[in-house]
């Protein structure tokens, strides 16, 4: 490189050299950091060859090793315009109110958020959807949008699979110019499980914003209104689409159904809509808005307030796609399904079939039923990948009703139960979930108050309880922290209040938060925060790095940690970061555009006294080793 310099330079190219030029010249040895990510990449190889991943340890294996196979598209034809050129051209109040003109069934895919939040425990890599994602751009810019951010990926991402949620942003919006991309905001929980400071929510939403995220769905998991404003003002300023979302719980159809009525939707809708919505959602997390329900619901909300409507729900019990059907027959604007292989079960009703089932009808979506497929061939091959995080099938039966549990919550609790070894007293766990949401004052159970009800229901059980001890009993107990911070008005206010006794029972003469958490909190100190970043990362910290930090400061420096040490592993196929290589197989590993690794495993040699061994590569060619001590 200094030769190189050394000749480039405008001075030396003059000719105007003279002996004293290269000690005056500093620039000269001003080289980049030594580009190591080659040796990085084959040291996490290495290390998960011989140690194996701590994520897929003792968990059923993936067999398939082959890439997924890609839909043939023609990637120098021209990005179609879709809806994000409209959005971008009219701005976010004249492009809602031109969805009400929108007759065709808009629909909005899932597969990159909910679907594998809900099935494969939010562990689908951005690897597996940028590959995919050129095919979007080209194939399907009749939809509405993509749910590609927010809810449980930003956490795991940098969890378990050690990726930059900001980075997977960022390559999907340069992949896909065109369809809108839709967020799930936790209004002042944001992306996490707690209430944050208000400064913190506003910075994570305009950085959002900016970052590429069009529409941010916001909700509130106990449908406290006024816990939504920070986050919805907040949107509304950064120019992005706000979508206001009503939880569904319930059962509007029930005459017995005095808390959660229409009436209390209708309220809340109107309540949104004065705060400025741009759309309104129904988010039925449990999938309780029976097809019936879906239907008087939509109607009712057509006629009460004047935003498009956006249904989602998810098909645990099974005939939620006949609730879409009703809500669109009922003139519901955009519905959320996902595509075939990640549909259905806990997740959204099957994408595919439901374009071709409304077909011929007057909401017909435009949609081309075989790029749809293919692209579900992606998926299904996709999926394969992901054995190990797999829950078993869980039907659910008409107790649903009762429980109301939420999709993304359903198999997670079970595999909860079955590790503390009540698999087999499932049905119990469904009925103690909805025994202490009685005694919770029959709340919104969605994230994160769902979590606390769920985790009171294992802690009774655990603990061979029944809901009434908890107010009648003198044992000590130690409550889960989620029950305490639920009961405590730290997750905000519910209609009616917590019932007085349950609250004097587990807070145990602690008092409850008055008014709105956020209110209260101090506001985060940026500088503070970045000033320790600083020293991990090494450089000053980006908005975006801070915000991360902020928001999960653990796992925001163990993910920083990887990749201080491993690079960015994000670029490995998904079967070589869960499992490194086999002996013999080569993979090429593409770690910006236009400069790919190639790597093949030769072998793992024998331990060493010491207790390493030596991983044996070629490298574009080379060999290449590394050592690694074996703690298998
Ligand atoms: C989330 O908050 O992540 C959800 O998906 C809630 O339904
Ligand atoms: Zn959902």
């Amino acid at each position: 490189p200094f030769l190189i310099k050394l000749v480039m330079h405008s001075t030396f190219i003059e000719g105007n050299c003279t002996t004293t030029f290269i000690d005056e010249t500093p620039e000269l040895f001003d080289f980049p950091p030594r580009k190591d990510r080659a040796t990085k990449l084959l040291a996490y190889l290495g290390e998960t060859i011989v140690n194996g991943n701590s994520l897929v340890k003792n968990r059923p294996v993936a067999t398939r090793r082959i890439p997924a196979p890609l839909p043939k598209f023609q990637s120098t034809a021209p990005i179609p315009d879709s809806m994000r050129q409209k959005f971008q051209r009219l701005g976010a109040e004249k492009f809602s109110k031109s969805l009400l003109e929108h007759k065709p069934l808009l629909l909005t895919d899932t597969t990159f958020r909910d679907a594998h939040q809900s099935l494969l425990a939010t562990r689908l890599r951005t690897y597996d959807m940028l590959r995919i994602a050129d095919v979007y751009a080209r194939h399907c810019p009749e939809l509405f949008s993509l749910e590609m951010w927010g809810g449980a990926t930003f956490d795991t991402s940098m969890r378990f699979l050690k990726e930059y949620p900001w980075q997977r942003l960022s390559e999907l919006r340069d992949r896909v110019p065109n369809i809108l991309f839709q967020m799930l905001l936790r209004a002042s929980n944001a992306v996490g499980y707690t209430n944050y400071p208000d400064n913190v929510v506003r910075e994570f939403v305009k950085e959002a914003a900016g970052a590429g995220i069009d529409v941010f769905r916001v909700f509130d998991a106990l449908n406290w209104v006024e816990n939504m404003q920070v986050a919805m003002d907040a949107v509304i300023e950064s120019g992005a689409i706000c979508e206001a979302t009503i939880c569904y719980t319930g059962d509007i159809l029930d005459p017995r159904q005095s808390k959660y009525d229409l009436k209390y939707y209708v309220e809340m809708a109107k309540r949104l809509e004065g705060m400025g919505a741009h759309i309104l959602a129904i988010k039925d997390m449990a999938g309780l808005c029976k097809p019936y329900a879906a239907e008087l619901l939509v109607k009712t909300l057509r006629q009460e307030v004047g935003l498009p409507i956006h249904f989602h729900t998810h098909d645990t019990g099974g005939v939620q796609a006949a609730s879409l059907v009703k809500a669109a027959e009922a003139g519901v604007h955009i519905v959320d399904a996902a595509l075939a292989p990640l549909s259905g079960g806990t997740s959204q009703p099957n994408l595919n079939t439901l374009v071709e089932s409304i077909k011929l009808t007057d909401r017909e979506t435009g949609l081309q039923s075989a790029r749809l497929d293919e692209i579900a061939d992606y998926w299904r091959a996709v999926r394969e990948f992901y054995t190990p995080f797999e829950s078993p099938v869980l039907p659910a039966g008409s107790d649903l009703y009762q429980h109301q549990m939420p999709g993304g919550q359903y198999t997670n609790l079970y595999q909860q139960a079955r590790a503390l070894g009540l698999a087999d007293r499932w049905s119990e766990v469904c009925r103690m979930y909805a025994d202490v949401n009685q005694l919770f004052g029959d709340i919104v159970k969605v994230t994160p108050t769902s979590k606390a009800v769920g985790d009171m229901a294992l802690f009774l059980i655990s603990n061979e309880m029944t809901t009434e001890d908890v107010v009648s009993s003198n044992r000590e107990l130690a409550f889960p922290q989620s029950v305490v911070d639920l009961i405590s008005g730290r997750m905000g206010q519910t209609p009616g209040g917590f019932p007085a006794n349950v609250q004097k029972r587990i807070l145990r003469g602690e008092s409850p938060v008055e008014g709105r958490p956020g209110a209260n909190l101090p506001p985060a100190d940026f500088e503070q925060s970045n000033d320790k970043l600083q020293e991990i990362l090494g450089h000053k910290p980006t908005h975006r790095e801070a915000l991360s930090h902020l928001l999960y400061p653990e796992v925001f420096e163990d993910f920083a940690r990887h990749d201080q040490t491993y690079g960015d592993t994000s670029v490995l196929p998904t079967p070589a970061f869960l499992y490194g290589l086999e002996p013999g197989e080569e993979i090429s590993v593409e770690i910006e555009p236009g400069k790919t690794l190639i790597i093949r495993l030769q072998t793992v040699g024998e331990a060493h006294e010491d207790g390493r061994r030596t991983v044996f590569f070629e490298l574009n060619g080379q060999p290449r080793e590394v050592t690694i001590t074996d703690r298998s």
